[in-house]
């Protein structure tokens, strides 16, 4: 069955971004957990941001899952990706990254490559660019493997990144890693700019996809925008998804009420009682 997950943000410089929660694990985890959710996934700043202790006893006490950890932080405060020109710089974001998976791993949780991966840069010749996101994922997935995890890799919309904005190019690219580790994140947010039909691709793709970012059409909770529904969760049914519908969806209008949303959305979309 597909198991509900909200978002919780720690990085102070991004306040207007797409997740749920904004107060510490502490706050956010036992309101997470009042609401019925199975899990949290966490933006963090860096992967020594929250004690591990903490969140292990703070998951316990409320029943509560890490669904995964997100990796924007590496380009958002560092300016880190895995396909910038410079050798150092990719060094530094493969470091950071693999500390991140080590801090998910700890909660059997999966990190996510987003915005870290970066871009075309001009001058550079697509084909140089997605050696390097190859060469990152692959020595990333085979790091993410050796701890019992796997990494999750996020196609974006065209605003973000002009490395692969559909879900199917994607599943192409991933196909001709060395690691077979990776899968996809398939983010109805991105989806609903990029693909032709957001169930099509998700059927399509069935075999490739490891995680949900559940948010409208306008990014705000599922049932605030005009994204139909009901396909979609037909799709995510009928292939078996048995991964986490995450919320990353802004907190509109405020985390609260945009978390009930969600989980109001999620029972119905996928008849939770
Ligand atoms: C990350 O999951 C993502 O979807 C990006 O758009 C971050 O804003
Ligand atoms: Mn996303």
């Amino acid at each position: 069955m597909i198991k509900s997950c909200a978002t919780i943000a720690l990085v102070p410089e991004i306040k207007t971004g797409p997740w749920i929660y904004w107060d510490g694990p502490d706050i956010s985890i036992p309101k997470a957990a009042k609401l019925s959710f199975d899990a949290v996934e966490l933006f963090t700043a860096s992967a020594d941001a929250v004690d591990p202790e903490q969140l292990e006893q703070l998951c316990d006490a409320n029943k509560i899952k890490i669904a995964a950890v997100g990796t924007g932080a590496g380009k958002v405060l560092h300016g880190l990706t895995l396909t910038n020109p410079d050798k150092h710089i990719r060094q530094k974001a493969v470091a950071f990254i693999s500390e991140m998976v080590t801090f998910g791993a700890r909660f059997g949780a999966p990190a996510i490559i987003g915005s870290m991966q970066g871009n075309v840069e001009s001058g550079i010749e697509r084909k140089q660019a997605v050696a390097w996101l190859a060469e990152g994922l692959n020595e990333l997935g085979r790091r993410a493997q050796e701890q019992g995890v796997r990494l999750i890799y996020e196609p974006l919309n065209r605003y973000e990144t002009n490395m692969f904005n559909q879900l199917g190019m994607a599943a192409d690219f991933l196909e001709t890693l060395d690691s077979g580790n990776v899968v996809l994140l398939a983010d109805l947010f991105h989806m609903n700019i990029e693909e032709e039909s957001i169930a099509g691709a998700i059927r399509e793709n069935a075999r490739h996809i490891g995680h949900l970012h559940f948010a409208d059409s306008n990014r705000r909770p599922v049932g605030m925008g005009h994204t139909d529904m009901k396909d979609i969760a037909r799709a995510l049914t009928d292939i078996g998804y048995t991964g986490y519908a995450s919320a990353e969806a802004l907190p509109w209008p405020d985390p609260d009420a945009a978390a009930e949303q969600t989980m109001r959305a999620f029972k119905e979309c996928f008849s939770v009682a």
